[in-house]
């Protein structure tokens, strides 16, 4: 493990370094495969990133080593695994910037995240007549759990709309704030059209009203940094299978004084001082959010994904990813009968396309044979496919240990494709 480290560390790319794809690549045993015959090339990491060898060792340490309960057992294993597991709170503590651990809730992901304000936070201070507003970009996460809570409290949902290009538009947005406005949920970057959202303005304007904000930071996470208290979000979530760790993590970020007045989220082990049958005292922050045993070995892994990135530096991944997208975008734009979907002027790691004549889940299974992992559907964002008349798109979703060799491999395959079928 150590030596791992070490290793990276001496890897770690100067600011002189080019970015060492091939080397980051040996990180990533799943890459090594074939699929179909032909060398697996992942484009998915919108839906899941791969889990890097040093996130694996750390999950699989805790298995073969530590496996035991948290905050329970005065025994050496049930210690040791409770130090990993808040160790890996702190880090991403420092990782996004928090004040404090105490606001960094640990949960399976982003629906997990955006579910639990909606119950902590909504279901207390939000009712009849009052206006929560979402955009027109989000993921079902972040609209199913709003449109659940107007339905119970009678209040309504109101929506920013975008334009052509999947840009929100922000005048829109200044119209829709009034008194009335007791809530805003955004996303920070679209699954669906790689869009990002200028969060700042929208954290800003809705304060003017005293609405709290949450981000939906799912796509950004993965990609660039998180200064919740610089951007002063209210609360912020993200899952870690999108960022390089095990499925069953994620953190929602919550600030302090928040999240004390919340209710709690399930009720259960670790989330009270006492209970009685006549009154449950709940803990202190965090774990009155915790109930029951979380899923350990993963949000270790989480904590080692932000030790992973941390050493082979963010603003690097971050460039290298910015030429990938732009490299991608620029070839597929030069294929006839090829139409990207979301054109907006910043964007972030998806690219959507559709091509004329072809049902995107057809190119799904021909990209498949080829071995190239993409996503072809909806993307659990269905009134973004409804705002540009489709049904699915095909998405490729980019992250640092792709290559460009890989994207002329995607060209060709679309190249395939419209053979096949135009
Ligand atoms: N919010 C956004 C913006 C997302 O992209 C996703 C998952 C979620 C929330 C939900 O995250 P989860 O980890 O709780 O499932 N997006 C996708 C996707 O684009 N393809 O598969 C999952």
């Amino acid at each position: 493990m150590a030596a791992i480290v070490e290793e990276l560390i001496s890897i770690r790319p100067k600011p002189s370094d080019g970015w060492n794809v091939e080397r980051i690549r040996k990180d990533f045993p799943v890459l090594r495969q074939t699929v179909n015959g032909k060398p697996l090339v992942y484009l998915d990491n919108a839906a899941s990133s791969q889990v890097p060898v040093m996130v694996i060792e750390r999950g699989a340490q805790y298995i073969e080593q530590e496996h035991s309960n948290i905050h329970r057992g005065v025994h050496y294993l049930s210690m040791r695994a409770t130090t990993a597991y808040e160790g890996a709170r702190e880090k991403v503590k420092r990782f996004i910037n928090a004040r404090d651990v105490k606001e960094c809730i640990f949960v399976r992901g982003a629906t997990e995240g955006v579910n639990l304000v909606m119950h902590g936070y909504g279901r207390k201070f939000i009712g009849e007549g009052d206006e929560i507003i979402i955009s027109a970009l989000e993921h079902h996460a972040n609209i199913v759990p709003w449109q659940m809570l107007c339905e119970e409290r009678g209040a309504k949902l109101r929506v920013i709309p975008m334009n052509d290009a999947g840009e929100l538009l922000m005048d829109e947005y200044q119209a829709l704030l009034n008194e009335r406005t007791k809530f805003v949920a955004v996303t920070h970057v679209s699954n669906a059209l790689g869009s990002v959202v200028p969060v700042r303005d929208v954290i800003e304007s809705a304060h003017k009203y005293g609405a709290p904000v949450l981000i939906d930071g799912a796509q950004w996470a993965p990609h660039a940094r998180i200064d919740v208290q610089d951007l002063d979000c209210d609360f912020y979530t993200f899952s870690g299978h999108k960022i390089f760790a095990p499925t069953g993590s994620g953190v929602v970020y919550g600030k302090a004084d928040l999240l004390e007045k919340m209710n709690p989220f399930q009720g259960g082990g670790d989330m009270i001082k006492s209970v009685t049958f006549e009154k449950t005292i709940y803990a202190d922050l965090p774990n009155k959010f915790e109930a029951g045993t979380p899923a350990i070995a993963s949000q270790i892994g989480l904590g080692a994904a932000i030790d992973y990135l941390n050493i082979i530096g963010r603003e690097k991944a971050a460039a290298y990813e910015h030429q990938l997208l732009s490299y991608a975008t620029e070839r597929i734009s030069a294929l006839e009968g090829v139409r990207i979907i979301g054109t907006a002027r910043e964007k972030l790691g998806v690219l959507s396309f559709t091509i004329d004549g072809v049902h995107p889940h057809d190119i799904g299974t021909i990209l498949d044979q080829q071995g190239i992992a993409v996503r072809a559907g909806h993307h659990c964002a269905q009134p973004v496919m409804k705002r540009f008349n489709l049904p699915a798109t095909a998405r490729a979703s980019f992250a640092f240990y792709n290559t460009t060799e890989e994207i002329d491999q995607l060209i060709n395959a679309i190249e395939k494709v419209i053979e096949v079928f135009v």
